[in-house]
């Protein structure tokens, strides 16, 4: 029990056991390393994850980050059992062997502690806003990118209130920057959200489709075939406006349109809305194993290109 730091993937954990257990990772493998990339309005920690097989220099890295939104508590959950498989199975080695990858299992902590605790609903982060008592920001409308566009409110009380300027948020920041600071070795950006069971190409803030959407596409679909695969979890693949709606500001645009990472990917995972947000814990290392094919897939084809 104790060898995952307590992490079993058979319920959902409070921030301090992720963050416990990322750093117990780092400091019984060689090969994962942990450090702090900024820290919450609250106070908390952002960490990030790197592992790498260190057979030296950096390689071509893909990065994973989760809980951009504090309900979404599967989006955590699956990441780190990818990080856990990643680390763990040899089965995964290869990508192992053909990427760095960095990981931040938790952008928006204090908002993820805040649905332990007072709301279980609450999707924004916690920062207090000015002139009304309505608190946070929505962190998927906060992104530097065509920010205040489409689907962004300006009304702080709003669930999708885009925040007073692009990156108001020090979590949104901290992931920028450090995302930034990787750019040139960043090949492939995965978002993880919930729920609706899609995997998203860009643009999210606009109908129109990049010049190469075909390429996006490939991989994309290619990632929600073996998710299917594994326990038949179907996945419908397109852009946000195509399938779900419009949205500017979120991080998917960002990172392909200003941090020029080409694969950009929102996932939605699951359930379609039998559970929504509660999905019940008994379906996390069902929903973290198909997800991890999907995602081994996609990485597998990358390699290729
Ligand atoms: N859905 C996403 C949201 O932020 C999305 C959809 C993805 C919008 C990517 C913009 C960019 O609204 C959930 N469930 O959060
Ligand atoms: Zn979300």
């Amino acid at each position: 029990l104790k060898q995952n730091g307590g992490m079993s993937w058979s319920r959902y954990h409070r921030y301090n056991e992720i963050i416990s257990y990322a750093k117990q990772q780092a400091a019984r493998d060689g090969m994962v390393s942990y450090q702090s990339i900024g820290t919450s309005t609250e106070g908390r920690e952002i960490g990030l994850v790197k592992i790498s097989d260190g057979t030296g220099g950096n390689k071509p890295a893909i990065w994973m980050d989760g809980g951009i939104h504090a309900r979404e508590w599967i989006s955590p959950a699956t990441v780190t059992y990818i990080m856990h498989k990643l680390i763990t199975d040899i089965n995964y080695r290869d990508l192992v062997q053909n990427f760095d990858w960095y990981i931040v299992p938790i952008i928006n902590v204090d908002g993820y502690e805040y649905t332990h605790t007072r709301d279980r609903l609450w999707r924004k982060t916690r920062r207090p806003n000015q002139g009304t008592h309505c608190v946070g920001t929505d962190p998927n409308r906060n992104w530097g990118f065509k920010w205040g566009g489409p689907g962004s409110s300006g009304n702080p009380c709003e669930q999708t209130y885009r925040g007073p300027k692009p990156f108001s948020e020090p979590e949104t920041s901290a992931v920028a920057n450090a995302v930034l600071a990787r750019r040139n070795q960043i090949k492939m950006y995965l978002t993880f959200h919930s729920y609706s069971q899609l995997w998203l190409l860009p643009w999210s803030y606009t109908r129109q489709r990049p010049s190469d959407y075909s390429e996006l596409q490939r991989l994309g679909l290619i990632g929600a075939r073996a998710l299917a695969s594994t326990y038949g979890t179907r996945y419908r693949v397109g852009s946000a406006p195509e399938i779900l709606y419009e949205a500017a500001g979120g991080s998917d645009d960002w990172a392909k349109g200003a941090a020029g990472i080409k694969y950009s990917y929102t996932l939605e995972l699951r359930d379609t809305g039998t559970y929504g947000f509660a999905l019940p814990a008994r379906q996390i290392t069902a929903t973290g194993e198909e997800t991890l094919r999907g995602v081994a897939a996609t990485a597998r084809a990358l390699h290729k290109t």
